[in-house]
């Protein structure tokens, strides 16, 4: 809708529907050298998982080569991606995320 506001005379839409951003998926890499601690670890620590969920998440990327560890907005999970990737090259871990738009 086009509307004149009284004292600037600036037309501004007002929209009756809401924008939702992209959302991302932040996919977790298998490798043969991260340890499943690690992984569990960052899981818990970064995404928030529970013990179990976090366990279950590690195997399933484990056994078949990748798995979504979280979605996000672009910037949360490009953060995401980034502060993984440096604690995992800080313990010497090949740890490997990227992340994908959804739909
Ligand atoms: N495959 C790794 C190992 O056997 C564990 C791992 C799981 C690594 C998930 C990366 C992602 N130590």
């Amino acid at each position: 809708t086009r509307r004149n506001t009284p004292d600037s005379g600036t037309q501004t839409l007002d929209r009756t529907t809401t924008q939702r951003p992209r959302l991302y998926r932040v996919l977790l890499i298998n490798d043969d050298y991260t340890p499943m601690d690690f992984v569990v670890m960052v899981l818990e620590r970064y995404f928030r998982k529970g013990e179990q969920e976090a366990e279950l998440v590690m195997l399933a990327v484990h056994h078949k080569g990748r798995g979504v560890a979280g979605v996000y907005t672009r910037e949360v999970a490009e953060t995401k991606v980034a502060q993984v990737t440096a604690h995992a090259r800080q313990d010497g871990y090949p740890l490997m995320l990227v992340a994908e738009p959804e739909g």
